[in-house]
């Protein structure tokens, strides 16, 4: 289809609290939002890389500007009719994997709006139910942290992520195994790690975590391989997989036994599939992890988590958990105790509200022919 105009939103959603990870303290997450009209059609994306260059090199602000520069003059008045395509056009930018992914979701939307079928089904979901995980940032006390896990697990979860916090890691993982010896556990590291710390790495074998979330540097797939040898824990990879090669070459290396699948950090649906058909032929199980997005960003990683490789559950959270009021509507919530379903309409089935919309923008800009 034609893209006649894009629009494009950066806007800051303010937590309910601050989300603590091994990277920073963040008050608000700041995401941008991409519509694409083509005819009487229109599709929208969202993928938020946050304020700061700090979870990956990208950040909101420059989102915004590659989206609007580059981006959208790569793209307007084309006949898109794949998300190949739309990667094939991309490809001379470098790198902006957040970037592309808001104009890669908002196609796919917008392509599964046209078929009229919702876009789970588009890309060949099993079953339109989810499982989710629960995870809560860094907490404050090992105690309030057994206590949020307490809560999660009467609340029907059953699986719990837990971000290590420089200094802790032991003693927090000791003490929560103990409190809940069958639950099962995974840690997320964020990168904060190198080799140098191994002999901790392999402390955590005797406490039989699901996987450890990348626990070493974004761009380092060879030191995850070496860490990996010496581990029976298998390793997830989250930040160092930014596209369908890197999952090849992680996977061809031996460096994780898992892939946390985002479509914000690889490009868009487009690349998401293709890394979770790499990782399938691979035996590699994959899961769908999120950045806080909107019930937008939201509903598409819903999309993806029903694909029959998503074998575990998956990040993704009922709008309440972080914000008073869902920039997106409908909010997402749960169909069934840590179950979402993915929406039964054309396309994602959900869209930003217009008043929250206005209200949380701080730049916005029609692109037109
Ligand atoms: O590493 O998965 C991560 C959020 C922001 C940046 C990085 C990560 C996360 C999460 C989000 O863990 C989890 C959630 O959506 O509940
Ligand atoms: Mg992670």
């Amino acid at each position: 289809m034609k893209i006649d105009t894009v629009e494009i939103y950066h806007v800051a959603m303010p937590l309910v609290y601050p989300f603590r990870t091994a990277f920073g303290n963040d008050n608000t997450i700041e995401s941008v939002l991409v519509k694409l009209v083509s005819g009487d059609y229109y599709g929208w994306g969202e993928a938020a890389s946050w304020q700061y260059p700090a979870y990956s090199a990208e950040f909101a602000e420059g989102q915004f500007i590659v989206s609007q520069k580059l981006i959208s003059r790569s793209l307007l008045g084309k006949d898109i009719i794949s998300g190949r395509q739309l990667q094939q056009e991309l490809a001379w930018i470098k790198g902006n994997y957040f970037a592309k992914a808001g104009f890669d979701l908002a196609w796919w939307d917008l392509y599964a709006k046209m078929q009229g079928k919702p876009l789970w089904q588009v890309i060949g979901g099993k079953s339109p139910d989810v499982e989710a995980g629960a995870d809560f940032g860094i907490m404050e006390s090992i105690n309030l942290l057994i206590e949020t896990v307490k809560k999660a697990v009467a609340e029907g979860y059953k699986r719990v992520k837990l971000k290590y916090r420089l200094g802790w890691e032991l003693e927090m993982i000791d003490a929560v195994r103990k409190t809940f010896p069958d639950l099962v556990i995974h840690v997320d590291c964020n990168s904060a790690y190198t080799l140098a710390d191994v002999e901790m790495f392999k402390q955590l074998d005797k406490y039989n975590l699901a996987m450890i979330e990348q626990p070493l540097m974004s761009d380092d797939l060879i030191d995850h391989a070496t860490l990996q040898a010496q581990l029976k824990t298998p390793i997830c990879l989250d930040e160092s997989i930014t596209s369908p090669a890197k999952a090849r070459k992680a996977i061809q290396m031996k460096a994780c036994g898992l892939i946390n699948i985002k479509p914000g950090r690889v490009g868009g649906i487009t690349h998401a599939l293709e890394i979770h058909d790499i990782a399938a032929a691979a035996d590699i199980p994959c899961w769908i992890g999120g950045m806080l997005e909107s019930a937008v960003g939201g509903n598409h990683c819903i999309a993806l988590a029903t694909l029959p490789n998503i074998k575990y559950p998956c990040d993704v959270f009922p709008t309440s958990r972080f914000y008073k009021k869902d920039l997106s509507a409908p909010e997402t919530v749960h169909s069934a105790p840590s179950m979402f379903r993915a929406r039964n309409m054309p396309g994602i089935g959900a869209e930003p509200d217009p008043k929250m919309l206005s209200k949380e923008t701080l730049n916005q800009v029609v692109v037109k022919l």
